[in-house]
């Protein structure tokens, strides 16, 4: 009877799924190794699988034989009896005894990397995906299992949101985390307050002649007792918070207004771009705020371009394509922004319901040196031309560049070499009157 009663205990402190301990178990074992040895160093880290792992969620099975065998690859490198399961199903924990330096740390990370994104056998040879970490060194960085398991967590949220190889806590993390929960508050904030020091900019676009046909329309903002932080910075804050779909209905219906009113000052049908964030897109209601937004303003939606990144159309195709649809049925036309820095292969594009390709920046950067590049525009020209799809560089600073494009058949230029974003005013006084 006992007997059973052990055997049961022991199941109940495992995963069902990965037969590992439990994060509770993990908690014990760190407390007591900081009891008992408070002078043996160690590293403690969180292992998370990446956004390719997510995106096998509609394969459930699949998704747990993958996290068993990840399983067990880790555990040859760790061992057993320091790997554990997390509460969350992507992600486990690990203790890493004996290192004292990022130096020491530095050959099991690799090995840990190159060990998880090994292709895998059947049922998913055909699915490949990485891990995040996040990593904390007893007691360089933290000396309690609350500061390991806090510090282990920023490295791995910092490094996750930035596409970061990184994975090691730092001081400078912790002080870039502060700043970030630190404008996470004043955002809140100044979001319920009327969007205090929020603002908006436009930057043009133009045809071969640099007549200017429409414009993109971007986000500042100057944080109340903080100053100007950049779109990068903030943007993410307000995604992770939510407050992006505050504040993109503001920038959609201000960004509308703008245009007619400049439409009835000029007679000229000038269009806006605007960005859209992937959660404003999964947000249930969108598609009926961009129709009330239009109807309120009495504008068609031929006034207005949206720009979507390709992580966005990766991440629920299906979803993603109907509603871009819907978007496109009430005459809104769809970029696909920073285009060639995604996934997307170039065949998958025909099936997207998108209007023009915005050639990311990067390529854009180096096209009179560097060849490859070149090559890139060039196969980016020749298959949108097959697809019926307008090209747009961005991120162009110079004639010769500006040129070049042209010359492959670019069909709309955005960069310095027009002009910066700009506020309203300058932009109406500089673009809009003849
Ligand atoms: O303007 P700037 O280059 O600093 O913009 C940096 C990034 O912030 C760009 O990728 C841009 O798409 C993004 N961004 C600017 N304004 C908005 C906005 O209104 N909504 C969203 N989702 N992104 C924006
Ligand atoms: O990612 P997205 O396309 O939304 O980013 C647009 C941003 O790119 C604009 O906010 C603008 O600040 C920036 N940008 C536009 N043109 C140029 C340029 O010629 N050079 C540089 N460095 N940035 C540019
Ligand atoms: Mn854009």
């Amino acid at each position: 009877m006992t007997d059973n009663v052990d055997k049961l205990n022991e199941l109940l402190k495992r995963d069902p799924d990965t037969g590992l301990y439990s994060r509770h178990i993990l908690l014990q074992n760190l407390s007591r190794r900081i009891r008992e040895n408070p002078k043996s160093p160690f590293a403690y880290g969180i292992i998370r699988m990446d956004e390719h792992y997510q995106r096998i969620r509609h394969y459930r099975d699949r998704q747990k034989i993958l996290l068993y065998i990840t399983a067990q690859r880790i555990k040859e490198i760790v061992g057993e009896e320091f790997l554990f399961q997390s509460d969350r199903s992507d992600e486990f924990l690990v203790i890493i005894p004996g290192v004292n330096s990022e130096e020491e740390l530095d050959p099991f990370f690799q090995n840990l990397m190159d060990k998880i994104s090994e292709p895998y056998n059947q049922p998913a040879s055909d699915l490949s995906f990485g891990c995040h970490m996040g990593m904390a060194l007893y007691p360089t960085h933290a000396e309690t299992v609350e500061e390991l398991m806090d510090n282990s967590e920023i490295a791995l949220g910092i490094f996750e949101q930035r596409h970061d190889q990184g994975y090691i806590y730092s001081q400078a993390l912790g002080e870039a985390h502060n700043r970030r929960r630190t404008l996470e508050t004043i955002m809140t904030k100044a979001v319920g307050n009327n969007l205090q020091g929020f603002h908006i900019v436009y930057q043009p676009l133009v045809n071969e002649d640099k007549e200017v046909l429409s414009c993109e329309a971007l986000m500042r903002w100057d944080a109340p007792g903080f100053g100007s932080v950049s779109p990068d910075s903030f943007i993410p804050i307000a995604e992770e918070t939510g407050l992006i779909n505050t504040l993109g209905h503001w920038i959609l219906y201000s960004s509308i207004l703008q245009v007619k009113k400049w439409r009835e000052e000029t007679g000229f049908n000038i269009t806006v771009s605007v960005n859209v964030s992937s959660i404003q897109l999964e947000y249930s209601h969108y598609i009926e705020n961009v129709r009330s937004v239009l109807e309120s303003l009495d504008m068609d939606g031929e006034c207005l371009h949206l720009e979507v990144t390709e992580s966005t159309l990766m991440d629920e195709p299906e979803e993603i394509v109907k509603k871009l649809d819907e978007l496109r049925d009430m005459g809104i036309k769809i970029m696909l922004d920073d285009f060639g820095t995604g996934y997307s292969s170039l065949s998958y594009l025909h099936q997207l319901p998108i209007d023009t390709l915005k050639i990311a920046k990067e390529f854009v950067d180096d096209i009179l040196t560097n060849q490859k590049n070149l090559d890139v525009v060039k196969a980016i020209q020749s298959i949108s031309k097959s697809f019926g799809l307008i090209t747009l560089a961005e991120g162009v600073e110079h004639q010769d560049q500006f040129d070049l494009l042209i010359k492959e058949g670019c069909n709309m230029i955005q960069g310095y070499i027009v002009s910066p974003p700009v506020a309203a005013m300058e932009f109406s006084e500089r673009f809009l009157k003849k």
